[in-house]
């Protein structure tokens, strides 16, 4: 791999090199910003593409321009002033393309976007301004021409994703099965229930829609006033059903303990947070969303913990190839917090219920 420096010199950038620093806490890409020297020139956000899990870096990236492309294009109808800030904005290579290849790896670049902060935690009130900005984002994206690719086919497939988690358990190549059978004979219980979309779908009840599929708080830009910039992350943006949005959004920001927190007690489902972001989804979201979507909104609050925590076993017991870690059960004490969070959002489903009964009425 050339060094960063190296790398940089491959985009069309404006200024020269400061320096470059480690960003973000992203479980799959790897993410720099790049500062520059001058005053009037931006810094940069450089990020190296895991091209083993995004297998299609052209298709990836032609998704992110048409995204980038269509949600400018409404901003500027609509007047707005400040774009620059409100949608990501990608530098080409000096080739021209969209990414650079440097014979290992798929790298691109952005404009960082200044003044702007993102959270690992939310208050109800952001996460009110979170629920309007992704119903937003995926009412601007309703209308975009291209045919957006699945940039992981089969993403938040729940059958696909239990079909992952048996498999693993068939080859138990890490020989991790006996410590983690609970969790297995927990998911089982709960997985016909939880492929309700997949069923829907197939029967024609359930559309797909351009959705970000990666709402995880910390992909969203606040302002100096705590006003939502824009959404960031825009790799996974593809056809898939709104509850991913909607649920995964909760899965991070309605969690009173962390991802992987090792204290169980402290993960709960904050209803106060759902409350708020289900108004402002709502909001954006609610002129385009259907009778069964709407009513299916605390089944998707429910199934993101559940399908997280079977992506962080299936890794465990494959031995941890899919996701970074930080020491060796990590995967675990993940999947142990995820279905924590889960059985909290069980026990909520009445009262998620009836509130979201009362936004519709109104
Ligand atoms: C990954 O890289 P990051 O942290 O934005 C993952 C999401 C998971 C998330 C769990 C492409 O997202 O689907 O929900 O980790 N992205 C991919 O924290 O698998
Ligand atoms: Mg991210």
């Amino acid at each position: 791999m050339q060094n960063l420096s190296g790398i940089i010199g491959n985009f069309k950038i404006t200024g020269t090199l400061a320096e470059t620093m480690p960003l973000g806490a992203g479980l799959i890409n790897d993410t720099y910003k790049v500062k520059t020297k001058e005053e009037n020139a931006p810094d940069y956000v450089l990020q190296r593409i895991n091209h083993n899990i995004f297998r299609d870096v052209e298709g990836l990236q032609n998704n992110i321009n048409a995204v980038t492309r269509h949600i400018r294009l409404k901003l500027e109808e609509s007047g707005e002033k400040d774009i620059d800030r409100k949608v990501l904005h990608f530098i080409p290579a000096m080739d021209g393309k969209t990414y650079y290849f440097d014979g290992e790896n798929y790298w691109r670049m952005m404009v960082f976007i200044p003044n702007a902060k993102t959270y690992e935690t939310v208050n109800p009130e952001y996460s009110y301004f979170a629920g309007k900005a992704f119903g937003d984002f995926q009412a601007k994206l309703a209308d975009i021409p291209e045919k957006l690719e699945e940039t992981i086919p089969d993403f938040h497939n729940m059958e696909f994703r239990l079909k992952q988690l048996r498999d693993a358990i068939a080859e138990n190549k890490a020989n991790r099965l006996d410590e983690v059978k609970y969790y297995i004979d927990e998911i089982e219980k709960r997985a016909d229930e939880m492929c309700k979309a997949e069923r829907l779908y197939r029967d024609g009840k359930l559309p797909k829609r351009i959705c970000h599929c990666d709402t995880k708080v910390n992909n969203m830009m606040f302002d100096e006033n705590g006003e939502v910039l824009c959404v960031i992350d825009l790799d996974t943006v593809m056809p898939s059903f709104i509850f991913s949005d909607f649920g995964d959004f909760l899965r991070t920001g309605a969690n009173t303990g962390d991802e992987d927190d090792k204290d169980l007690e402290r993960v709960n489902f904050n209803m106060d947070i759902f409350r708020a972001f289900t108004k402002g989804y709502l909001e954006g979201a609610g002129p385009f969303l259907t009778p069964v979507e709407t009513e299916n909104l605390p089944y998707a609050a429910a199934l993101f913990p559940y399908m997280q925590c079977v992506r962080f076993l299936t890794d465990y017991i494959n031995g941890d190839i899919y996701y970074k870690i930080k020491y060796p059960d990590h995967n675990l004490v993940r999947t142990k917090a995820q279905f924590k969070l889960l059985q909290s959002a069980e026990e909520n489903q009445a009262d998620m219920k009836s509130f979201i009964d009362s936004c519709v009425k109104g």
